[in-house]
């Protein structure tokens, strides 16, 4: 177990995750609190990270009691007395909180640091908790002690499992981006894999987790600067052991450095044949700190030198990725330095294209957009339902798509001809037309939000109406409706969803005909689409009703309704 979450978190995931010991705000609850850490550092083996949260109470149940606690986040949990447990029980152990000691949160659990990202901060300033905490992305250039980032983020949209969210789990490229974002800058990556109730990792996060494990090993498999002439407008005392071919020598430990009143100096790279790049990393000799203050990189193409990016902090270590370049040589320029620059590390990289499907999507008024993360990938679709190839139609730019069609789409890197496997997209009328004419309660105008074809949104009836709510809409003109779809909210904290239902049709918005009632059975645990089929009838106005809604405030939310034609 490489991390303890001994204390709860800020956002707590449901109500039952919410149950605190009774005497929290007590001094008993803190002795515990010491106890059961020294527990855990007792009986579970060799402990490499402790990991204390910055939650202080708040709302929840604390043994039976449903109130709110407030502590003093700077002396109740005697932060002194938990470290020399720490240090005496498990000596190698880091400790990670809002302030250390050791390593320090990153200020956000969205899976990023700040392009700048100083390792070292003003610590004593900090405590758990600490208001002041988007200076964690960063770090402080006046730093007063070592204190790295952790980067904590969960493959999920919560820390804990649960099977509503199987669908929500995060993709390659958005894993892609996380690493970027947070090795790629001076960070340490911390991806929560949640347990689920069989005691194990879910098959979609294993696959997820391995899928960016492959593509990384693509993406760094061959460094391209070893073995490269390297030359620097600077060496230290002229001497061998700071030469600036120590960068390229695969060796972490043998650095270039510059004279001590040298702080800005430029090293080059000059390729034996021009050479594909888009990946530079770069690592400063963290023995001796972190010096680096701004930077930039060039390329000479075709005998013309281009600047590729431009950026400030490097440290441990700092991941550029840009456009591929065919470079015959490769330039670092230091602008600026705390002190004399010492470089451990510079490594180049040709990554392949991210061959990733096609996503389909369609907005309100019939767009269809093909999206790819990289746009050197070459997009094919059919709308015939048949199987895409290279033949199919090439994909250049949105198109309109009215009426009901399945669209099926592959991408295809262009270098090697890899293919991906097919996406698909079963699209009934577009929403164009369609209008809220009657909601029971809510902010009509807002109501557009359920037939915009975009799942992220929603629209939600007023709070604590105990009478069945329902949306009319016109659909502009008469179809032949053979069934409905609904799909319940989206959000993190779901409420208001349509567990029963009654679906009625109408030619006029008068005289109304239920054509079906039912369940969404399983909705709570699989919020996906629901598809209910009725007999075929003939309708301009579509009405559905919320005859029973999770939740204990009375709402009813809709992220999308649509119908199916014949
Ligand atoms: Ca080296
Ligand atoms: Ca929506």
């Amino acid at each position: 177990m490489p991390t303890h979450h001994l204390l709860p978190r800020y956002q707590h995931e449901t109500r039952i995750d919410r149950i605190f010991h009774e005497a929290y705000g007590q001094s008993e609850y803190v002795d515990d609190f010491h106890e059961q850490l020294r527990e855990l550092l007792t009986n579970y083996g060799e402990v490499f990270e402790v990991w204390f949260d910055g939650a202080n109470g708040g709302s929840g149940y604390y043994g039976g009691a449903n109130e709110t606690r407030k502590i003093d986040n700077k002396t109740y949990y005697e932060w002194d007395k938990a470290e020399a447990i720490v240090r005496k029980l498990q000596p190698n152990a880091v400790i990670f909180s809002d302030g250390g000691p050791d390593i320090r949160w990153v200020g956000n659990e969205e899976g990023w640091a700040n392009e700048t990202n100083w390792s070292i901060m003003r610590r004593n300033e900090i405590h758990p908790g600490w208001p002041r905490y988007v200076e964690l992305r960063s770090g402080h250039e006046d730093g007063t002690h070592w204190l790295p980032a952790e980067v904590d983020v969960s493959i999920r949209p919560g820390w804990y499992y649960h099977a509503s969210e199987d669908h929500q789990v995060k993709t390659l490229p958005h894993l892609l981006d996380i690493y970027y974002r947070s090795v790629g800058r001076n960070a340490a990556l911390l991806l929560n894999l949640p347990v689920d109730s069989r005691g194990l990792v879910h098959e979609t996060d294993v696959q997820q987790v391995m899928a960016l494990r492959k593509q990384l090993d693509k993406d760094f498999e061959t460094d391209l600067a070893i073995g490269q002439k390297v030359f620097a407008t600077d060496e230290r005392r002229n001497d061998v052991n700071y030469k600036a071919g120590n960068v390229n020598d695969g060796d972490n430990n043998t650095y270039w450095a510059t004279n001590d009143t040298v702080s800005s100096a430029t090293i080059t790279f000059e390729f034996d044949k021009p050479t594909e790049v888009n990946r530079i990393l770069l690592q400063e000799f963290i023995p001796l700190g972190q010096r680096v203050k701004n930077f930039i990189v060039s390329a000479e193409i075709n005998a013309q030198w281009q600047e590729i990016d431009g950026q400030t902090t490097i440290g441990y270590k700092r991941i550029l990725r840009f456009n591929t370049v065919e470079a015959t040589k490769i330039r670092v320029t230091i602008l600026a330095a705390k002190g004399p620059i010492a470089i451990s590390n510079i490594e180049m990289y040709r990554a392949p294209n991210l061959l990733i499907a096609p996503k389909i999507q369609r907005n309100r008024e019939g767009m269809v957009s093909l999206a790819v993360p990289d746009k050197n990938l070459a997009v094919h679709y059919t709308l015939d339902g048949s199987e895409p190839s290279s033949a199919s139609t090439k994909y250049e730019k949105p198109f309109t798509v009215n009426t009901p069609t399945t669209i099926k789409a592959i991408s295809i890197d262009p270098l090697n001809k890899e293919q991906t496997e097919v996406s698909q997209a079963d699209f009934d009328i577009s929403k164009k037309d369609w209008e809220i004419v009657h909601t029971t309660t809510g902010n009509m105008f807002e109501a557009n939000t359920l037939i915009d074809d975009d799942p992220t949104t929603f629209w939600t009836t007023d709070k604590g109406v105990t009478t069945i709510q329902e949306v009319v809409i016109d659909l502009g003109e008469t179809y032949a409706l053979k069934g409905f779809t609904y799909l319940p909210i989206q959000e993190r904290y779901p409420f208001g969803i349509i567990t029963n239902f009654e679906f009625y049709v109408s030619l006029d918005d008068i005289n109304w005909e239920r054509v079906v009632r039912g369940e969404f059975a399983n909705i709570v645990n699989s919020r996906l689409a629901q598809k209910v089929g009725f007999n075929t009838t003939n309708a301009r106005y579509i009405k559905l009703r919320g005859i029973k809604v999770t939740g204990e405030d009375y709402r009813t939310s809709f992220a999308e309704i649509g119908v199916i034609t014949e």
